[in-house]
């Protein structure tokens, strides 16, 4: 696939930003410019909002049966399955990302088309038995038009269960990537149209956070918002939907915990919780960035895990090693700004127990940090209560299930968790104390299969995306009341 061209997908076309500016796109793999976005503004964003309107109030898009839409969306999967490897290459090169990740990304994003291909015709609502001479019947509709914002760490995976989910129920699309990623979604609207998506039922604004991703989420003719990003940016976005009643779904994040008991089974339990932090370089909102471990076995889970980590690669995206660079120099120096904090840190003080290498052949322009085992992690520290999003682990130890769920709840976060323990009825209390959207027993899903419904609470957000679920958060709940007696 060559790159996409510098422009914006409107209306089933590539059109240039209507101010003619540019970003450049950054390779984090060696800090070199390779190509360049449409930076838009908030005309590209009308004109954007405008083609979903007329797609959603009466054109193509909104006279489709759903089981047509089902089709078009199935025919989406298959035909991201047929382009995967060059999809797969955009979306390695564009966000610094092992090619065995981006073909996860790329398997995962068909997958939701096809999961919310065969979920289109089965919205349904309900009758309500009511008073006698009346007859009651609710119906989910399409909200119109919705926005979604999109982050760079998981571009066609958060593309595909958003927009999947939007369009199943029958919305038109306006989505604003981020600037630091969004190759590989022009690359797949393209794909969408040529599978015969009608004009206007998907269209991609590319631009900065804060210049077209700040009118997308004031954009009049917006009728839903979908955001997935900062807590920070999340409640600015949040603010300026409620000036226009327009709801929001919010994934901001986590702090999730990974807690292990003593009987837990290593065998299984560590290879997970090294890739659940060690994959996409952390930088992944579900990712287990926080390690509590029953002090019985605590040393005894870090020297295993320090033995693991010690033999952890970063390295250049074509190099395809255990990990990348992160997007962006900024977020290399987020992650390192954390590390150095270590020293200052209150309490006894915590310290790097085991740290990978980064190979020689990566180039010195890249944004690479070595993944780091922290030890005896103080949780009331920034490294402990704040999102990292980067290839750091802090561990420290509990005495019991009380404590390990304070522990677990003690951040503002409450996306994911992970228990790790052979005791059933444990796993249960567990599983009901911790707050957080989705909790894992024996096993941590990194935000779990397409067919899981998944978002936070406290500050992780709210609504759901994923699965069944996200349907009902893409629709409109109308009650008809028909009184047929006289
Ligand atoms: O996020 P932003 P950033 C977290 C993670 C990371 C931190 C900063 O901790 O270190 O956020 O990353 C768009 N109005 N996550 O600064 O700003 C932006 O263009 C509307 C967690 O990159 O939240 C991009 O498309 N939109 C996370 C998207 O918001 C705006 C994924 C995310 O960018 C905007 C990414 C504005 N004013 C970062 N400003 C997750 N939950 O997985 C920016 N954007």
């Amino acid at each position: 696939m060559t790159i996409p061209r510098a422009e914006h997908f409107i209306d089933n076309r590539f059109v240039p930003a209507l101010g003619g500016l540019t970003i450049p796109v950054i390779d984090p793999s060696d800090g070199r410019v390779f190509a360049a976005i449409a930076r838009g503004s908030a005309d590209d964003v009308a004109r954007a909002v405008a083609a979903a309107r007329r797609a959603a109030d009466g054109g193509a898009w909104s006279r489709l049966a759903p089981v047509e839409r089902g089709r078009l969306l199935a025919r989406l999967a298959r035909a991201i399955e047929a382009k995967a490897e060059d999809l797969a290459a955009l979306e390695s090169r564009d966000c610094g990302k092992p090619m065995r990740q981006a073909r996860a990304d790329v398997a995962a994003c068909a997958r939701y088309f096809e999961f919310y291909a065969g979920a289109c015709d089965k919205l349904h609502g309900q009758t309500i038995p009511y008073t006698p001479g009346y007859q009651v019947m609710t119906l989910y509709e399409p909200h119109g038009v919705t926005g979604h914002i999109i982050p760079w760490n998981y571009p066609l995976q958060i593309f595909g269960r958003s927009v999947g989910g939007a369009l199943a129920a029958g919305n038109a699309c306006v989505v604003k990537p981020a600037e630091d990623a969004c190759l590989s979604l022009l690359g797949l609207a393209e794909i969408a149209a040529a599978e015969g998506f009608p004009p206007g039922a998907i269209n991609i604004v590319t631009g900065y956070g804060h210049e077209a991703g700040q009118a997308l989420a004031e954009a009049r003719g917006i009728d839903h918002l979908s955001f997935t990003g900062s807590a920070s940016t999340g409640t600015r976005v949040a603010q300026a939907a409620a000036l226009r009643h327009v709801p929001v779904t919010l994934e901001l994040g986590g702090k999730s915990p990974q807690i292990v008991f003593a009987d837990a089974d290593l065998e299984r339990a560590l290879p997970v919780i090294v890739n659940a932090i060690v994959q996409n370089a952390g930088q992944t909102c579900s990712a287990g960035s926080r390690l509590l471990v029953e002090t019985g076995a605590y040393e005894r889970v870090l020297a295993a895990l320090a033995e693991r980590f010690s033999a952890l690669r970063a390295g250049p995206a074509a190099m395809d090693l255990d990990l990348g660079p992160l997007i962006r120099a900024s977020q290399k120096a987020r992650v390192e700004a954390f590390l150095q904090g270590l020293a200052s840190q209150p309490g006894a003080g915590a310290w790097v127990r085991a740290r990978g290498a980064i190979v020689p052949e990566a180039p010195g322009g890249g944004f690479y940090v070595a993944p780091v085992l922290v030890a005896d992690a103080d949780p009331a520290a920034p490294l402990c209560r704040e999102e990292v999003f980067g290839p750091v682990l802090a561990a420290m130890p509990f005495g019991d299930e009380a404590e390990a769920v304070a522990l677990a709840n003690g951040t503002d976060y409450g996306l994911v968790a992970g228990v790790w323990t052979e005791n059933g009825a444990r796993a249960l209390r567990l599983a009901k104390a911790v707050k957080s959207g989705q909790v894992f027993v024996n096993d941590y899903g990194a935000g779990g299969g397409v067919e899981l419904p998944f978002g936070g609470v406290k500050a992780s957000g709210y609504g759901r995306e994923k699965g069944f679920e996200a349907l009902y958060g893409f629709s409109v709940l109308k009650t008809v009341v028909i009184r047929y007696g006289v």
